[in-house]
């Protein structure tokens, strides 16, 4: 048996027959449908104005008929507007991290907290955590769903946590030391910071146990994997979610890590084109858009992410019979239009990564003058090149102009800084500093 194959919490659902799965996915969006007309009353008004009936819902094509949910309609509608059930029903209740303005509530009752933790526990599985491991969780435990989330489910499979929170890079260094932690959860910008404190406390990651670390929670690069997992020397796996639709565990990478498995029993998945909103084949990037088919408290109709990914088209060799997703490229509204071009900070990012002796913290940094957009990539990098003489600095500088054009296809301002002069955050980066007068 390969490695992989041992590796699914939920062979029955995970492995499914396509058929049988679109038809559970069909009966299930059925039943959310006509709840969500009962119980919320934002959707019954929808439906109505468009005359539509969930009791004649046939098919799953028939869903792209239907409106979109935003972001808009979760903040007019906060704290309690959109869900579906009495508070008294709600066991917990969370809220999106507000990463582009108002967070807004989520709510869960105790069926839809036992889905949660069986969706991450499967994450956590396919990223190859067991009963065995000792699972730190260097998320902040609070409103955000990540370290709540992520905990149920390794909990529920059985292995040993220890909540950290997101402490301070060198304290969970001495805590995984300590307490012999074999998998690390966290955010891929705080693991590097985790990484790099390991360094600078001069403890070799081969006198610890970490074997696995699952990250998540912001967008990041296949040279920043590269980077986390040479400097800890573990396997490292990218999972996603968001709180609107539950939060983490919605999809998640195995071990073959050439995708993230969609959760396609508990939501359907549809990408489109975030202009014209028309459904894009598979393959092709654009929006993520998701169904929820078994949430109670706070069932949403064809959520609008604002993520960037395609659903890829073959069958993985792990053996689920999910769809996967690519990794998220970044958030529609991260999206910065250079002289014309499209960059997102991700492709900065593995830009960054490449270029030698510099340190792989940065910021993007965007400035309006005289009506044009500037971008200014701050990069950090050791003390020894800050500190050199000014034509090394240049040299350096103009390798990362060239290299950034070459990927971009547009040439952005470069500016090298000191180490450790970018703010660090112990949960999700914040990469792009937008310091444009509000419109
Ligand atoms: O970040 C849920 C989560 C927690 C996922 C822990 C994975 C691990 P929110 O705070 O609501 O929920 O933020 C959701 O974060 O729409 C994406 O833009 C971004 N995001 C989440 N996971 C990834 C990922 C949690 N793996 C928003 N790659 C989402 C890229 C991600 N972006």
């Amino acid at each position: 048996m390969k490695p992989s194959e041992s590796r699914i919490w939920e062979p029955q659902c995970e492995c499914m027959d396509r058929a049988e799965l679109e038809q559970l996915q069909l009966e299930r969006l059925e039943a959310t449908l006509t709840r969500v007309v009962r119980h919320v009353p934002f959707y019954r008004r929808r439906f109505e104005e468009l005359g539509f009936d969930p009791d004649e819902f046939r098919s799953l094509e028939e869903l792209r008929k239907l409106p979109f949910t935003t972001k808009a309609d979760l903040r007019e509608n906060h704290p309690y507007g959109l869900f579906a059930v009495p508070l008294r029903d709600v066991v917990r209740v969370h809220a999106s991290s507000g990463t582009t303005g108002l967070s807004t509530a989520v709510g869960y009752t105790r069926n839809d907290m036992r889905t949660w933790s069986t969706l991450t526990a499967r994450v956590l599985v396919a990223g190859g955590v067991t009963k065995e491991d000792v699972v730190q969780i260097g998320f902040d435990y609070g409103l955000f769903t990540g370290a709540f989330g992520l905990h149920q489910g390794a909990e529920r499979l059985g292995a040993s946590v220890v909540p950290v929170s997101s402490a301070d890079a060198r304290r969970q260094v001495g805590i995984m030391r300590d307490y012999r932690t074999t998998a690390l959860v966290t955010t891929p910008s705080h693991a590097l910071n985790v990484a790099d404190a390991m360094i600078e406390m001069g403890v070799n990651p081969a006198s610890l146990s970490l074997r696995h670390g699952l990250f998540g929670a912001e967008p990041w690069s296949e040279s920043m994997r590269k980077e986390i997992e040479d400097k800890l020397e573990i396997v490292a796996t990218d999972n996603y979610g968001l709180s609107e639709v539950m939060g983490p565990g919605v999809a998640g990478e195995c071990l073959e890590r050439s995708g993230l498995h969609l959760a396609e029993d508990h939501f359907v998945f549809e990408v489109i084109d975030p202009e014209t909103l028309q459904p894009l084949p598979d393959g092709q990037v654009g929006e993520l858009v998701i169904t929820t088919l078994t949430k109670e408290a706070i069932p949403v109709v064809r959520y609008r992410t604002r993520d960037l990914t395609a659903i890829l088209p073959d069958r993985c060799a792990c053996g689920r019979t999910s769809r996967r997703m690519a990794r998220v490229k970044g958030r529609t509204d991260d999206m910065l239009i250079v002289k014309g071009a499209k960059v997102f900070p991700s492709e900065i990012e593995a830009v960054l990564f490449e270029v030698e002796g510099i340190a792989p913290h940065y910021q993007v940094q965007v400035d309006r003058e005289a009506g044009v957009d500037r971008v200014t990539v701050l990069v950090e990098v050791s003390e020894s090149i800050f500190f050199d003489e000014m034509k090394r600095q240049r040299k350096l500088e103009e390798t990362i102009v060239k290299r950034l054009a070459a990927e971009l296809g547009v040439t952005v301002d470069v500016k090298l800084v000191g180490k450790k002069t970018l703010e660090r955050s112990d949960g999700k980066a914040r990469r792009v500093v937008d310091r444009r007068p509000r419109e």
